[in-house]
């Protein structure tokens, strides 16, 4: 793709809680890099978010500390279209009309909502079932090309494209086929303690499983310290070293080198040597970003203006297209 190309990009991010060191790595640092190239939609979906029980007034805090992060992430809302998914009413109202179009079938094979229900077994909700519609209509709604998620997000889109393709054969060419755009290297940053699992930043049960991009340094150091590694002692990406490769990962990814670069930029060394290294690399990168998004959050009048801009523009970017939608299925005017 060129410079010139004027594809479109979507993507969203729940409001769950601090972003992860997996939300930066799989998500924010390439939304960062792609919004230097292309037009773009971010969106702070606190829809989604609701899908588990939050709690009203952090749920409110948590969206503005989200759009402040990804603005000192180096998203510019001003360039680009930066919005809380919860001020485009078309959302809810694209959803609907998309949920009497995909199966009960289809969204029973959704792994996430699998893996969800299990995490919240006193809270198995329809809208934790009809999350993948809402996440396509958030798409469909902006005729997104591209399409830039972590790998668990795989699924979900594979869907909306089902969804869309069956919606057009039906009605005309009413919505842009997204593709997915997944990193090859960091799409899926594993927990510090267990590096099985992903790292998730709703995942408050150990908080050394997850780093946040608003954990102070020497906690950051101290995680990294602490990080499970694997038998052996030599650093090397393999399948059944999954401590070290998702160390080495996290350290390519915050400097910009390649696995082999980083594996041999750490031969001979001992693996306390090695996640101290790693941790720095992380502390370096974060540095700036809290400070940013410290400026930014003092400036609470110039948040609530921008967000409220971009609510506005986000509508009118979205409001074609639901307009089309409802004509096609038959809704009056
Ligand atoms: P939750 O724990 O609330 O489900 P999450 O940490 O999984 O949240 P989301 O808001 O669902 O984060 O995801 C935002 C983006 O970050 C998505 O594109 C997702 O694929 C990506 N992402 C999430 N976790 C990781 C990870 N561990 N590694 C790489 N990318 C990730
Ligand atoms: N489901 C995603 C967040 C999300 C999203 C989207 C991502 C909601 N709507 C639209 C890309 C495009 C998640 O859990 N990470």
């Amino acid at each position: 793709m060129g410079l010139s190309d004027k594809k479109r990009i979507f993507s969203g991010i729940q409001p769950s809680g601090y972003p992860t060191l997996g939300n930066y790595v799989g998500a924010i640092k390439n939304w960062a890099a792609l919004s230097r190239r292309f037009e773009c939609v971010f969106s702070v979906v606190d829809m989604h978010a609701v899908t588990v029980r939050q709690n009203p007034d952090e749920l409110r805090r948590k969206a503005v500390e989200m759009f402040a992060l990804l603005a000192a992430a180096g998203i510019d809302p001003e360039k680009h279209v930066v919005y809380f998914q919860s001020h485009v009413p078309a959302h809810a109202e694209l959803a609907w009309i998309l949920g009497c179009h995909t199966y009960m079938g289809e969204l029973s094979r959704m792994t996430q909502f699998k893996d969800k229900s299990a995490r919240h077994a006193d809270n198995i909700n329809a809208g934790l079932f009809t999350y993948p519609v809402l996440m396509a209509a958030d798409i469909l709604l902006y005729q997104a090309d591209l399409v830039p998620v972590g790998e668990d997000q795989k699924q979900h889109i594979e869907l909306t494209r089902d969804v869309a393709e069956r919606f057009n054969n039906l009605y005309g060419d009413i919505f842009t086929i997204p593709e997915g755009y997944i990193l090859e290297v960091g799409a899926r940053i594993m927990s510090l303690q267990e590096p099985d699992k992903k790292m998730s930043k709703s995942d408050t049960a150990n908080p050394g499983n997850v780093v946040s991009l608003l954990d102070p340094p020497d906690i950051i150091m101290k995680k990294f310290k602490r990080a499970v590694t694997d038998s052996g002692a030599d650093v090397r990406y393999a399948a059944d070293k999954p401590g070290v490769s998702n160390l080495l990962t996290i350290y390519a990814a915050m400097t910009g080198r390649t696995i082999p670069e980083a594996e041999a930029e750490f031969a001979g060394f001992g693996y306390g040597a090695f996640k101290a290294a790693v941790g720095e690399s992380v502390v370096a990168a974060f540095k700036p970003l809290r400070e940013e998004f410290e400026r930014l959050l003092a400036d609470q009048g110039y948040l609530d203006g921008i967000i409220r801009a971009n609510a506005g523009r986000a509508a009118a970017l979205a409001a074609p297209t639901i307009a089309r939608v409802k004509r096609a299925v038959g809704f009056s005017a």
